[in-house]
């Protein structure tokens, strides 16, 4: 069966519970319109993250890439319209601090998304659920696998890839005290939306 491979991320800085790790978790092993879900849960380090993803990339095969990670303070569902080489913010898991850094000494400044972002906002819009496009990815850990999924999806013609940032869940908004939270099985629906209009496109 044709592979979606579904990166989400493990908690970091004061975020004790990352909603994304939660939904790849439920997802992985199901299918849906032919492709099967293979999920997988990245670590909040930038050296690790990267060769993991391109690790889990060798081993699957995928035609789709989907990354998600949580953006705490976000309200709406928010699929990311572009990547940039760069690298910067707040330590990773392991205290690794980039100031300024390339993802990719001489790569592209910049990668837009080829998945269709427009009509995953527009269809979660439709079955009542918060979402619009990012412009930016940030500059920390998901902006990072962003960036790298899309290399691998600019060698490699036909590959979709890209990345969405989600609101906390309610357990995490609980648990955090200053954000705002969505219900789980909410985030879940909205994912599944994305990923049937992303098959949809790989389809086409
Ligand atoms: N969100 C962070 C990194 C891990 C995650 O889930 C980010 O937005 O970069």
């Amino acid at each position: 069966m044709t592979k979606i491979l579904l990166t989400g991320f493990e908690p970091f800085l004061d975020y004790k519970i990352n909603p994304t790790m939660q939904i790849v978790e439920t997802l992985h092993g199901t299918s849906m319109d032919g492709y099967e879900i293979v999920g997988r849960t990245l670590s909040v380090d930038f050296q690790q993250s990267a060769q993991q993803l391109k690790q889990y990339i060798t081993e699957i095969q995928p035609a789709i890439i989907l990354s998600l990670g949580l953006a705490g303070g976000r309200y709406k569902i928010t699929p990311e319209r572009i990547a940039i080489n760069v690298k910067d913010g707040e330590p990773d898991n392991n205290g690794y601090t980039p100031v300024d850094e390339s993802i990719a000494a001489d790569g592209e400044d910049a990668y837009l998304t080829n998945l269709p972002i427009r009509r995953m906002v527009e269809r979660l819009n439709k079955e009542g659920y918060p979402a619009e496009i990012s412009n930016t990815a940030g500059t920390y850990l998901c902006n990072n696998i962003m960036y790298e999924g899309l290399v691998y999806a600019k060698q490699h013609t036909g590959i979709l890839a890209g990345f969405i940032h989600i609101p906390a869940s309610f357990e995490l908004a609980i648990q955090h005290g200053k954000i705002p939270g969505w219900n789980m099985q909410d985030l879940l629906k909205g994912i599944k939306l994305c990923l049937e209009e992303t098959i949809r496109e790989a389809n086409h």
